[in-house]
């Protein structure tokens, strides 16, 4: 790490570095029970190296009906960043966005304070993402906790549609094709009801639809590892992959957001 920024891990990053299916770290896991409170257990992922000091950490939830395993992919390919990555599962597969907002805060804590990982990971730099209900969920942990460093909600559903109280940066996906979760009535108003002073940012996936968020997806890794490394890291390598604002292609139908950023 740079004398500049203590929290910087991991090299230089190139454009093929953040497309790639996996970073630098090796990767372990370790299974959380379902018998904790406050969430329904999950996968811990985490940098097996411990000679690269403290890492950020992000909850990620599922959807309604869904089970971690929907967010499974996104473990190892972020964590192999640098990065502790919790995907959990929530205390019923019904539960509602406000409910897996609070199981999200929940899973953090424990990552921090009673995970066998705890000394691994840098308390200060937490943040939250999660699909659809869980995305949801991620925009109501961040109502709640204004100290996280990053949220990012993917094809986000949540009967709340303004977001003015968030003060995260957030960076939130869409999906052109989106029938569940319609991007012009979900994830569109609550990009845009954001405070404009915040560092924010829209992405719109072409062609795709609800569940494109549960399988691997180079765009949604790409554009993730930099809001998360921008912001958990303050690691301003990765400023390039957001600012600029990235252009239309063919799996970019629409990107906006704040630049340059200012936190
Ligand atoms: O995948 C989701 O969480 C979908 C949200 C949804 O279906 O809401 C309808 C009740
Ligand atoms: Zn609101």
């Amino acid at each position: 790490s740079s004398a500049e920024n203590p929290y910087e891990r991991g090299p230089a990053p190139t454009n093929s570095s953040i497309e790639a299916s996996r970073g630098t770290f090796a990767v372990s896991q370790t299974t959380v029970s379902s018998l904790v409170t406050g969430f329904g257990g999950g996968t811990i992922y985490y940098p097996t190296s411990t000679s690269s000091g403290t890492f950020g950490a992000i909850a990620v939830a599922p959807g309604f009906t869904a089970y971690q395993s929907s967010m499974a992919w996104l473990g190892p390919r972020l964590a192999s960043q640098g990065f502790v990555i919790f995907t959990i599962d929530t205390n019923t597969t019904s539960d509602q966005p406000a409910s897996r907002g609070d199981q999200l805060l929940a899973a953090l804590d424990y990552l921090t304070q009673q995970s066998s990982v705890r000394t691994r990971i840098d308390a200060s730099r937490l943040g939250v993402m999660g699909h659809s209900m869980g995305g949801g969920g991620t925009l109501e942990a961040a109502k709640d906790r204004t100290s996280l460093k990053a949220a990012i909600p993917l094809t986000p559903w949540d009967t709340d549609k303004t977001w003015p109280e968030v003060r995260t940066p957030t960076l939130i996906f869409g999906a052109d094709g989106d029938t569940i979760a319609p991007a012009g009535t979900h994830a569109e108003p609550f990009y845009n009801t954001l405070p404009s002073s915040l560092d924010r940012a829209y992405l719109r996936l072409n062609g795709a639809t609800h569940f494109t968020p549960n399988s691997s997806n180079t765009t949604i890794a790409k554009y993730s590892i930099s809001w998360l490394k921008r912001f958990i890291d303050n690691d301003t390598r990765y400023e390039q992959f957001l600012c600029p604002l990235p252009t239309a292609s063919l799996t970019i139908e629409q990107y906006r957001g704040n630049c340059p950023h200012t936190s």
